[in-house]
């Protein structure tokens, strides 16, 4: 199962709305007959892969696979009857598949005489697939905010400047962190008044583009007018006409998006955050004072510190040097 999760993970396989998938035949004896791994939306699945190598010699095997085969014919067939076809004696898996289109690929397969083991590093496996994992078990693609500061927690001058708040380093890693994403979120109001391009750009020269880009997703009531650079030709563009934050990722999800990066201001962000709609948090911290100013985050209800919202630290790492030093912090908001 270990070497079913390095083949998952194997690299060159395109961010895309499928779960990344690995699998390997293993003979009754227990060597190696043939690996396989899922490489995106509309390829094989992993088992196929695999089996399209094993050919005859998968009779009587035993296929160790990351994720519970699938049950259902979309991209590509159904995986629990191509191992039963290809006579496959055993499945081990790691994951089970809870993606309500593809779900119940062991029963099949226990029907069809096969034996079958789920769970085994389940929980690794579900650490290759975070955001889908949690798009499919939550019915909403998986939030983390993002926002850069000050020392003191401006994200704006009081005059609204805010270029820049972080430095060239902590921008670079925004754009390796965005091209994780599969969407970027902002609010109207944040399209009105910094017209950001929300593009991926390249780390070395930052007007570059980067071939992949995410979905930009603009959410509010107000119009976002045609000559706005979210609505150039660089990448896709939606306008969610809504301010409830359920719906705006109702309608991502729907578009099969799992991972959003809410680039928004303050008042969207707390808007997330007070919804219960935040998965994760990345902050920079720039080694800047301003006194005065626009805060990261607006109003949470809070008006005394008892009541204050706490996160759980998972990473803190340290970008650039010298004045161009931001520490970045990665954290969860703990249950309220
Ligand atoms: C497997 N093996 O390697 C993968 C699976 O659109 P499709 O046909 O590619 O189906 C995508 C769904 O199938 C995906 O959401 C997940 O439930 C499952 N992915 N299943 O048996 C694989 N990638
Ligand atoms: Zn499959």
């Amino acid at each position: 199962m270990t070497r079913a999760l390095a083949l998952a993970t194997s690299p060159g396989v395109p961010l895309g709305p499928n779960p990344r998938v690995g699998c390997v035949l293993l003979s009754p004896m227990g060597t190696t007959l043939a690996e396989g791994f899922h490489r995106g939306a509309g390829s094989p699945h992993a088992e196929v892969d695999a089996l399209a190598r094993a050919g005859d010699r998968a009779r009587g095997a035993t296929a160790v696979v990351t994720l519970e085969p699938c049950n259902h014919t979309g991209r590509t067939g159904p995986c629990a009857e191509a191992l039963v076809a290809a006579g496959v004696a055993r499945v081990v898996y790691a994951q089970a598949d809870t993606n309500p289109v593809a779900e119940g690929g062991a029963a099949t397969l226990r029907r069809a005489g096969v034996e079958v083991v789920g769970g085994l590093l389940a929980d690794e496996a579900r650490a290759v697939n975070r955001e889908w994992t949690f798009a499919v078990e939550h019915g909403r693609p998986f939030v983390t905010w993002k926002f850069a500061t000050t020392l003191d927690g401006r994200s704006a001058a009081a005059d609204g400047t805010s270029r820049w708040v972080s430095s060239r380093p902590a921008r670079i890693d925004t754009h390796r962190l965005r091209a994780r994403c599969d969407t970027i979120l902002v609010g109207t109001e944040t399209v009105l008044v910094d017209d950001p391009q929300l593009t991926v750009r390249d780390e070395a020269d930052e007007n570059l583009p980067r071939e992949r880009q995410l979905l930009r997703a603009v959410m509010g009531l107000r119009d976002v007018p045609a000559d706005r650079r979210v609505r150039d030709d660089a990448a896709d563009f939606v306008h969610l006409r809504t301010r409830d934050p359920h719906e705006a990722l109702g309608a991502l999800f729907a578009r099969d998006r799992q991972h959003v990066f809410l680039e928004g201001g303050p008042t969207l962000a707390a808007a997330f955050l007070r919804a219960g709609l935040v998965d994760e948090v990345v902050a920079y911290v720039a080694p800047m004072l301003l006194g005065t100013g626009r805060s990261a985050v607006g109003d949470l209800g809070v008006t005394t510190i008892a009541d204050a919202w706490h996160l759980a630290v998972t990473d803190v790492t340290v970008l650039g040097e010298g004045e161009e030093t931001n520490v970045r912090l990665t954290m969860t908001p703990q249950d309220r």
